[in-house]
């Protein structure tokens, strides 16, 4: 919660233009975006105004569903009685509004996803990214800005950190568009940074990677060719076959109430009610993705709120889009990207599957040609911390699934059995865990992504 504050003589929409206009004057020193004209002129509108964004997000709030709300373990707290039908739990969050017109955007206001449109860019291209703060449906009376910080970037300069208290934060009503020149390959994470403790807690979070310059070319290891890899190794040692994103937070479900039924919450009461992946819950960890959009290559926001004709998304799950199934053939080499923006720490592990770690927060584990890859069965990822994460599907035992179709089951989960849990419903397994699926040999290729 925030109360609004203004210093006499700069009015909030003054310093608002003023740091757009600092950035026209950075943005100008650089290349022009790849397939775009050379930059325009500015005016005072600032960088928005120089052409379409790559990605653009909203921030607003929203309801989402968390599993087992037939055990009502939490009571009053969750399942939460203001919560329209099939959802349960009040959040905060960004939404994929890329493409949209203006008013497209402002009616996502109060349709929120978690956790936040998983995002991917190539090293050393430049990048425009769009927030649009719609407000608060639920809590018109909080005026609380929103950012994207991007967990480990570099920037240039403090205007694109989004560190409200070191540059600006966008008001409501109000866009901004962050610029991105990214270096560094591997896998990271951005949130929202304004009354971050809360804004962090209630969803404004997500997983973002970088690709490496190494990817196009061939590397042949053992019997293996790879053209894509987490790293530029130079040997090809990081190369896979496909790739999942997998997103780690916690769910303080009394705080999200007290948010949504306007009182105050004391942060350091933190205790965690579910545990996440992709800001879902075990056994909806494993339920389908909405679709991927193949023109902008990354998934789609559901702008309309309601899955296409043909999704197998259930409608409970229409804002927590992104699926933590891991979906691979035999003796495919799968890259698992783990970041957790949690409040806590995490040891993911698998049994009878070992893993090599070769990236910790976006740095190769490798000095020249020596490399320093870690084998192990279980990963500990901190809060803020990211993993890069290989591992060999194993050979198919003839496994029929769930459903008959021909895969071998695999548990990925947090090893600490606690978090394997919703909200203390001691009828089911749930939590941190998601399932590993081994075809034999009849997956097409991956298209995306966690596709
Ligand atoms: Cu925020």
């Amino acid at each position: 919660m925030s109360e609004q504050t203004r210093k006499p003589g700069v009015s909030r929409r003054g310093f608002l233009l003023g740091g757009a206009g600092a950035a026209t004057i950075v943005a100008g020193a650089y290349r022009p975006h790849s397939g775009a004209s050379a930059l325009p002129e500015l005016s005072d509108a600032g960088l928005a105004a120089a052409g379409v964004p790559d990605v653009a997000l909203a921030a607003t709030d929203g309801w989402v569903a968390m599993p087992g709300a037939n055990q009502p373990a939490l009571s009053p707290f969750w399942p939460d009685s203001m919560a329209p039908p099939g959802k349960n739990l009040y959040v905060f969050g960004f939404r994929n509004v890329t493409g949209l017109t203006d008013a497209q955007v402002a009616q996502q206001r109060g349709l929120a996803q978690i956790s936040a449109p998983q995002l991917s860019f190539k090293q050393d291209q430049d990048y425009r990214v769009k927030l649009s703060n719609l407000g608060l449906s639920v809590r018109p009376d909080l005026v609380d800005g929103h950012t994207i910080h991007w967990h480990g970037f570099v920037n240039a300069i403090p205007l694109f950190d989004g560190v409200p208290e070191l540059s600006i934060s966008v008001p409501i009503g109000r866009s901004f568009t962050y610029f991105y020149r990214p270096h560094d390959p591997g896998t990271y994470m951005y949130h929202c940074h304004f009354e971050d403790v809360e804004h962090v807690q209630m969803g404004m979070t997500g997983l973002l990677f970088v690709s490496p310059k190494q990817n196009g070319t061939s590397f042949t290891v053992g019997s293996k060719t790879f053209t894509k890899f987490a790293y530029n190794d130079g040997d090809g040692s990081t190369g896979y076959d496909r790739e999942f994103g997998l997103f780690l937070s916690e769910i303080f479900a009394e705080g999200h109430y007290r948010d949504a039924h306007i009182q105050t919450t004391d942060w350091t009461d933190f205790k965690a009610s579910f545990w996440c992946i992709n800001g879902r819950s075990y056994p909806d960890t494993v339920k389908p993705n909405a679709p991927y959009s193949t023109t902008l290559g990354y998934q789609t926001g559901l702008a309309d709120g309601t899955p296409p004709a043909g999704s197998t998304l259930p409608g409970s799950l229409q804002y927590q889009p992104q699926s933590a199934l891991v979906t691979c053939n035999a003796g495919d080499r799968v890259l698992l990207r783990l970041a957790n923006l949690g409040y806590q720490n995490h040891a993911m592990t698998m049994d009878n599957v070992p893993m090599r770690i070769v990236g910790k927060d976006a740095l190769l584990l490798k000095n020249g040609t020596i490399a320093h890859y870690i084998d192990t069965n279980s990963v500990e990822v901190g809060p803020g911390e990211s993993r890069d994460v290989l591992f060999t599907a194993p050979g198919f035992s003839g496994g029929t699934g769930t459903s008959g179709n021909g895969y071998d089951t695999y548990l990925l989960y947090d090893r600490n059995l606690a978090y394997a849990d919703n909200a203390g419903d001691p009828a089911s397994p749930g939590g941190m865990l998601t399932e590993v699926r081994v075809y034999n040999g009849t997956l097409p290729a991956q298209s995306q992504p966690n596709a």
